[in-house]
């Protein structure tokens, strides 16, 4: 299955919910109730009410419904920031527990790996050993390199430690990994901003990115958290997972509507390849309903 079909088949349930509501092209017009039933399962769908509304009262007032809510939605989902650019390129990823960071850092390690860089991964996540074993099949498999130290070491240092000898050693592309922590823990959300600050001292101007791992089914609390790790560690770029498996992709929207920040990649499965570039067109048709057919 390509990834495509995996990230359509994911969001088949939130399609669905909207595909009865969408007449085709042959209909013009839609009813207000039917406009309020769209309006309803983009809300369901967890594009928040905000934005549900505007887009609907937006797509009414056109005479090209259907399209001025797709375009529209693709406007809020584009945001053209490039990646930073730098050598050695410093990444650090943070999130709540079990969103799919250490599984998000294996697929990009493999995905730089392919472009023939050479990847070395820092495990910060010191809270378990565990963590730190997880972590070290990923960077097997993918082909990279790992820093660690001891389990309840400081993080900080597991960071410093890794771009130090990232630098030393001629790395193209290091990543930090974190332990999750929930957005109203002060004191590990202030471990965090160590983490971030120590990276600085390591090398200037580093992290060169900073994503945000959110899994796509959070839900609401999604803009909690990605409100609060910014404060934190100025995210520069999200990473949304797990759209294999959701009914709720509309998150996206909020998130992006919000935040105005870029999604990067999303997660469509468990393997090492079930990483995508965000690309808001393919998100827009995956999310609704087919009512042209671009392709044949
Ligand atoms: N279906 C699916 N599962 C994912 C995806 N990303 C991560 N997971 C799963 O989510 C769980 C938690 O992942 P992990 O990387 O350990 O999360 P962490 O706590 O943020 O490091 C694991 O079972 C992963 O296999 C994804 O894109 N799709
Ligand atoms: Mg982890």
């Amino acid at each position: 299955m390509s990834l495509f079909s995996r990230l359509s088949q994911g969001l088949r349930k939130s399609r669905e919910s909207l595909t009865s509501l969408f007449p085709g092209q042959a209909k013009e017009k839609l009813s207000d109730t039917e406009w309020q039933d769209i309006e309803d399962a983009l809300v369901m769908a967890d594009c928040g009410a905000q934005v549900a509304m505007d887009l609907v009262t937006q797509a009414k007032k056109s005479k090209q419904p259907i399209q001025t809510l797709k375009a529209n939605m693709q406007a809020i989902l584009t945001n053209n920031t490039p990646i930073r650019e730098a050598k050695p390129f410093v990444l650090l990823i943070a999130g709540v527990n079990g969103t799919g960071k250490t599984t998000t850092i294996g697929k990009l390690a493999h995905m730089y790996a392919k472009q023939n860089k050479k990847v070395l991964i820092g495990a910060a996540d010191t809270f378990r050993a565990a963590a730190v074993e997880q972590l070290s099949v990923w960077v097997e498999r993918a082909g990279a390199d790992m820093v660690k130290q001891a389990e309840g070491a400081d993080p900080a240092s597991v960071a410093f430690d890794t771009i130090s000898r990232g630098i030393s050693k001629n790395y193209d592309v290091i990543i930090i990994d974190t332990a999750g922590r929930v957005q109203t823990d002060t004191g590990l959300m202030n471990e965090l901003a160590k983490v971030y600050r120590v990276m600085g001292k390591a090398l200037d101007g580093c992290p060169h990115e900073v994503w945000h791992v959110v899994d796509g089914g959070t839900g609401q609390n999604a803009i909690a958290q990605v409100e609060k790790f910014r404060e934190v560690i100025h995210t520069t770029g999200l990473i949304v997972t797990k759209l294999d498996g959701t009914g709720k992709g509309g998150i996206l929207l909020q998130l992006c509507d919000r935040f105005k920040l870029p999604v990067r990649y999303v997660g469509v499965g468990e393997a090492l390849e079930d990483l995508m570039p965000f690309n808001p067109s393919a998100y827009v048709d995956s999310l609704l309903p087919q009512t042209s057919h671009p392709e044949g």
